[in-house]
C-alpha cells in the first residue's frame, strides 16, 4: 500500500519554535526504512511556513483582490475571532488542503507529519472530501483542542482545530474549509488538561472522550474497542488517527510544547493501532503532531520511531 507522507513545517498555531523542523529531521533520518515492505513510502513534500508566509505577504502587498485576507473582513464584525496568526494560518492550511486533494487518492494512506496540531482541521477536512464524508476520527491528546475563538484563553489555533472541524465557530474564517465532521464521529483518548469553558463546551455537545485516568481504570484495550464501536458501529467507515504526542506521558515523549503529567504509556499506542489496523484499508490517514526535537531529541526520536514502526508493521 502507498503511504504518502506530507511534511507540515508549521508552528504558528502555538507559541514555541521547533515543531516546524520535525518533518525535515524525520525525512533526514529515513523513517521509511522503519516501515514493513508492504508499505511503499512516498514523501509528497514539506510545506514550509516561511516560504508560504512570505508568498502570502507579497500577495497582500500587491493587494491583489483575489487574495483573501480574513483579518480584513473580520474587522467589520462586532467581535472578531481572537486567533493568532489567522491570515498566515489560513494561507498555509489552504495550501495544505489543496496539496492533499491534489496528491492523494482515496485508497492511499495519508501520513501528515507536523508541525503543531493546527494542521488537523485541514487534514480532516481534506480527508472528509476524499472519502466522500465517510470518515471517523480517533483523537489522541492530553488536550481537548476544542476551544472556539470566543472561549480560547490563549488565541492559539492549535487549541481549536477540533471545534473548527466540528463547525462550532460562529463564523468560519477559512473559506476553503467546507467539510465538517459530525461530533459523534469522533472520540478522544488521553485527555487530562482542559480549559474551563472548553470542558463545558465538550460536555454540552456530547463529545465522547476518555481521560488518561479512565484509560488506566478500564484498560486501553477496552477503551479503543469502545471507541471504534462508537465511531464506526457498522465497520464501514474510514478512520483517521490524529496523534498529538503530548497524549503520552512526558517520560516517554519529553519533546513536545505542552507537557501534561500522568499520560498514556507508549505501549498503549501499539494496542490502539493494532485495533485500528483491524479496519484494514479503512484506516486511511494519520496526523503525527506536536513533536518538538528542540525541546528534547533523544528520547522523543526513539518514541517517534517506535510509533511509526508499530503503525506500519506487518
Ligand atoms: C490550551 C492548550 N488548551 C489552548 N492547548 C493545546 O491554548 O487552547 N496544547 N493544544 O497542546
Ligand atoms: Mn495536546
Ligand atoms: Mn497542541
Ligand atoms: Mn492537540
Amino acid at each position: 500500500r502507498k503511504v504518502k507522507i506530507l511534511g507540515l513545517a508549521v508552528s504558528i498555531g502555538q507559541p514555541k519554535k521547533g515543531v516546524e523542523w520535525t518533518p525535515q529531521i524525520l525525512l533526514d533520518s529515513q523513517i521509511s526504512n522503519l516501515f514493513h515492505p508492504q508499505y511503499e513510502a512516498d514523501w509528497i513534500g514539506i510545506l514550509d511556513q516561511q516560504v508560504l508566509i512570505e508568498e502570502w505577504k507579497q500577495k497582500l502587498a500587491l493587494n491583489s483582490p483575489s487574495i483573501e485576507s480574513p483579518e480584513n473582513t473580520l474587522l467589520q464584525e462586532e467581535r472578531p475571532p481572537k486567533i493568532k496568526n489567522l491570515g498566515e494560518l489560513n494561507y498555509y492550511m489552504e495550501h495544505q488542503y489543496k496539496s492533499i486533494l491534489k496528491n492523494i487518492s482515496s485508497t492511499d494512506f495519508l501520513l501528515s507529519i507536523g508541525g503543531d496540531h493546527s494542521v488537523a482541521s485541514a487534514t480532516i477536512s481534506a480527508s472528509l472530501k476524499l472519502q466522500k464524508g465517510n470518515l471517523s476520527v480517533i483523537w489522541i491528546d492530553a488536550h481537548g483542542d476544542c476551544n472556539t475563538p470566543d472561549i480560547s484563553p490563549s488565541g492559539n489555533y492549535h487549541g481549536m482545530p477540533l471545534a473548527h472541524v466540528f463547525g462550532l465557530f460562529k463564523k468560519n474564517p477559512f473559506s476553503w474549509m467546507s467539510n465538517f465532521l459530525p461530533i459523534q464521529r469522533c472520540v478522544q483518548i488521553g485527555i487530562r488538561d482542559l480549559d474551563g469553558e472548553e470542558e463545558k463546551l465538550m460536555n454540552s455537545i456530547g463529545l465522547k472522550y476518555f481521560t488518561a485516568s479512565q484509560v488506566r481504570n478500564y484498560g486501553i484495550q477496552q477503551v479503543i474497542k469502545d471507541s471504534l464501536a462508537y465511531v464506526d458501529p457498522e465497520n464501514n467507515r474510514n478512520i483517521h488517527l490524529s496523534l498529538d504526542v503530548d497524549g503520552f506521558d512526558p517520560t516517554f515523549v519529553p519533546g513536545t510544547g505542552t507537557l501534561a503529567p500522568n499520560g498514556l504509556f507508549i505501549e498503549d499506542y501499539s494496542v490502539v493501532v493494532d485495533e485500528i489496523k483491524k479496519c484494514g484499508e479503512r484506516f486511511s490517514s494519520m496526523d503525527l503532531v506536536e513533536v518538538n526535537f528542540q525541546i528534547e531529541k533523544e528520547q522523543t526520536l526513539k518514541a517517534v520511531k517506535e510509533i511509526l514502526k508499530t503503525t506500519f508493521s506487518d
